[in-house]
């Protein structure tokens, strides 16, 4: 299988994190691509491919104007405020409240966010408009009749939605690849996200679309980030209504536990059948992951590519989290690796 890979996500290095009222180390740092990226070498995967440009109008269908606007000019806005560093929002349109975009950049970061875990630095847009960018190029290589590839994204995208960034995601990579291949062709499209937190961005982009079916394994929200989404009653309406599957697992979730959720959720996806399968994959499902609490071992991460590959689709693996550095690189890997064994023969 293919990596689409990318240097610009480095032009994204923020140096502080909001993080239970203090400001931490990132937990999203540059090393993690570079890990990855030595990994897929060192077990010589396949060839490592730098990405197409492919402009704005892919993202216009899935954000609105505004967003990307808003997310091109907030480093600088931010400056131009008199304010140093980077751009965190410390005020919400919280429940009771009018939510509409202020004028000054304090109320207009605020409105386009969910979480103040993520900040704004110099070179956030470039690297997040280059992610995309990764993301599209491997579409495009399913597009072309390749069974498989996977996007080495940073930043991340499954937390953001239309016009939200949060989560340490600012653009939609896997809902822009999918919306990108159907716009080519395809006609259905399963997004399966097995990233430990629920990608409630790509779930809300969905919500009302019954050409995209949406299927999450994440931490119970009522013990994790993102806390507000992800609950197994979300479903979909108008006519997604049905076409979005939440399985939230608790504490400790081993595999036995794991491994029957995921199979639900392929059995869910092979019944409707789709012509090509995007996974958001975040390995901070493994065990020993600082932002993740389910106990799965790096070798059970090869099984669940292998389950993954029984679907016999058309697969873009798309990366999202995963933060325990020492092991990244092989947790990542290894889904990859069970995904081409276990390809049906
Ligand atoms: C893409 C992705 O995986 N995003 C996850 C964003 C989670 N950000 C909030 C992290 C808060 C962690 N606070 C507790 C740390 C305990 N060690
Ligand atoms: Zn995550």
């Amino acid at each position: 299988m293919h990596t689409i890979f990318s240097e610009k996500h480095v032009l994204r290095d923020p140096q502080v994190e909001f993080d239970g009222g203090r400001l931490v180390p990132p937990w999203d740092s540059p090393a993690r691509v570079e890990i990855v990226r030595r990994r897929i070498e060192e077990v010589r995967l396949g060839e490592i491919l730098h990405p197409r440009e492919h402009g704005l109008e892919p993202l216009l269908r899935i954000h609105t104007p505004d967003y990307l606007e808003f997310l091109a000019t907030a480093h600088d806005a931010w400056h131009a405020s008199g304010r140093s560093g980077e751009a965190i929002a410390d005020v919400w349109p919280g429940r009771r409240m009018r939510g509409q975009p202020p004028r000054a950049i304090e109320g207009r970061l605020g409105y386009y966010t969910f979480s103040a875990d993520t900040g704004i630095d110099a070179g956030t847009w470039d690297a997040a408009t280059a992610s995309v960018d990764v993301a599209l190029t491997a579409a495009g290589r399913l597009l072309a009749g390749e069974r498989a590839a996977f996007a080495l994204c940073r930043p991340p995208g499954h937390h953001a939605s239309r016009d939200l960034f949060g989560g340490y995601c600012f653009l939609n990579n896997a809902a822009i690849a999918t919306q990108y291949m159907i716009d080519n062709g395809v006609s259905r499209a399963a997004i399966l996200d097995v990233d430990f937190h629920h990608g409630n961005g790509t779930q809300d982009i969905f919500w009302e679309r019954d050409d995209v079916l949406f299927a999450s394994l994440h931490g119970d929200p009522r013990d994790a980030f993102p806390w507000f989404s992800g609950f197994a009653d979300e479903i979909g309406a108008g006519p997604g209504e049905g076409y979005n599957l939440n399985i939230p697992l608790p504490p400790s979730t081993g595999f036995d536990t794991y491994a029957e959720a995921l199979d639900h959720a392929l059995s869910r996806i092979d019944d409707f059948g789709p012509d090509v399968l995007v996974v958001s994959l975040g390995v901070d499902i493994w065990e020993g992951d600082p932002l993740g609490f389910f106990d799965l071992e790096s070798h059970e991460l090869t099984e669940i590519g292998r389950r993954i590959a029984r679907l016999a689709r058309p697969t873009l693996f798309v990366m999202e989290g995963g933060y325990a550095l020492e092991t990244l690189g092989e947790n990542v890997v290894n889904v990859l690796v069970g995904f081409e064994e276990g390809w049906p023969a």
